[in-house]
């Protein structure tokens, strides 16, 4: 079972969007495993987007992302990492299809609305940089127990 890091963005925040995204994320079937309301700090942030350090919308990016409350969120499931960045859509607003998150909702990069972990390593990483080991929740899911 795969485990990711999937953040919604202080644009998503500020739109009111947490709800349906969250509701999309769930729609697919993955299990949410954690989940904090946080403003992520320039420390956070730079470690969080350290392999864009030097690009020219690096310094947009840090002020973007720190500029209120993000969703962080642990997501768990078969092949979640790749599942949910297509549930998202692509990073470019103009190449998001119709039926994505990001196709849907974003209208200018970098107001994306959401993150995800592009891999095993960076999901690792990133999930130790936001949430504490106790605070994900490992639990079956049985939905037919409550029905
Ligand atoms: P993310 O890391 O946020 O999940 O997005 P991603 O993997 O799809 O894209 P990535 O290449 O890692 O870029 C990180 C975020 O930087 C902003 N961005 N702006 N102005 C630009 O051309 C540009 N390119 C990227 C976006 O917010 C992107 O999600
Ligand atoms: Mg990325």
């Amino acid at each position: 079972m795969e485990r990711t890091f999937l953040m919604i963005k202080p644009d998503g925040v500020q739109r009111g969007l947490i709800g349906r995204i969250i509701s999309r994320l769930e729609d697919k079937g993955f299990k949410l495993i954690g989940g904090k309301f946080l403003i992520p700090t320039k420390e956070q942030a730079e470690r969080h987007y350290a392999e864009h350090v030097g690009k020219a919308f690096y310094g947009e990016l840090i002020d973007f992302i720190t500029s209120g409350p993000v969703f962080a969120m642990v997501w768990e499931g078969d092949d979640v990492i790749t599942l949910s960045r297509m549930v998202m859509g692509k990073t470019q607003v103009k190449e998001a299809l119709p039926g994505t998150i990001r196709g849907d909702f974003a209208a200018h990069t970098p107001f994306n609305l959401i993150h995800g972990s592009d891999s095993p390593e960076s999901a690792e990483r990133e999930i130790a940089n936001f949430f504490a080991p106790d605070e994900l929740s490992v639990y079956e899911k049985n939905i037919s127990a409550w029905l």
